[in-house]
């Protein structure tokens, strides 16, 4: 386990500290993870505690299409920390920025306005209930929100119809949104048995996924 802490660093680069960082600190919660599940399960995936996985790939993705959103579900309950900085949304250029965002269920987002023009942040849940609807004061205004429940969130400014983002929330610990060409990395995942489910708007597919190389690349035979 430290072994493999120890080989992040040597790069020397901010991230890799940040990765051994977090690395180690999962590492650490190893022994949490799967206290509710019976031995029977442990024997099933004996490997869940023992690494740590960069699972990566591509889905297909054609021109036009929504960009894909990547998680991995297990049946155990996994003790994954959350990131210490709230994902952030800005306001600017009457835009938002990113217009998507995927988190986990119980993760802050941070809206931001960035710009000297004022706008507001007027968020709904998938069956039009209006979450919350902050006015944002110009040139840095700030509001904070932690998504508890999974599901997929419309974000608009009222002052400026043009401007839309979407969240998008997930019951899993992992995460991800895809690139524009449809691919993903996901980091710092523990060894184990998954489904992998790839989500494009109200398209779901999923496919299963032993994760036990460090790092191990999902392929889709077919989508
Ligand atoms: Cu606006």
């Amino acid at each position: 386990m430290y072994r493999r802490c120890l080989l992040f660093p040597l790069k020397a680069t901010m991230a890799h500290c940040i990765v051994c960082v977090f690395t180690f600190g999962i590492m650490a919660c190893g022994n949490e993870i799967d206290k509710s599940s019976s031995h029977q399960e442990q024997e099933k995936t004996p490997s869940f505690s023992s690494g740590m996985a960069e699972v990566f790939g591509a889905t297909s993705q054609k021109p036009g299409d929504p960009q894909a959103i990547i998680s991995l579900s297990s049946e155990l309950t996994l003790e994954v920390p959350f990131p210490q900085e709230p994902i952030e949304i800005d306001q600017y250029g009457r835009a938002f920025f990113p217009s998507v965002i995927a988190i986990r269920a119980g993760q802050e987002v941070l809206f931001r306005n960035s710009e000297d023009e004022l706008h507001n942040v007027n968020v709904k849940d998938q069956n039009g209930e209006t979450i919350f609807n902050v006015g944002m004061p110009i040139l840095g205004g700030t509001f904070q929100h932690t998504f508890e429940r999974a599901g997929s969130y419309a974000v608009a400014c009222n002052v400026h119809q043009e401007m839309a983002a979407t969240i998008v929330v997930s019951d899993s610990v992992y995460t991800v949104l895809a690139d524009r060409d449809g691919r993903f990395v996901i980091h710092d995942v523990l060894y184990g048995r998954y489904n992998l489910v790839v989500r494009r708007g109200n398209e779901r597919s999923s496919f299963p996924l032993d994760v036990k190389n460090a790092s191990t690349e999902m392929v889709f035979d077919e989508e």
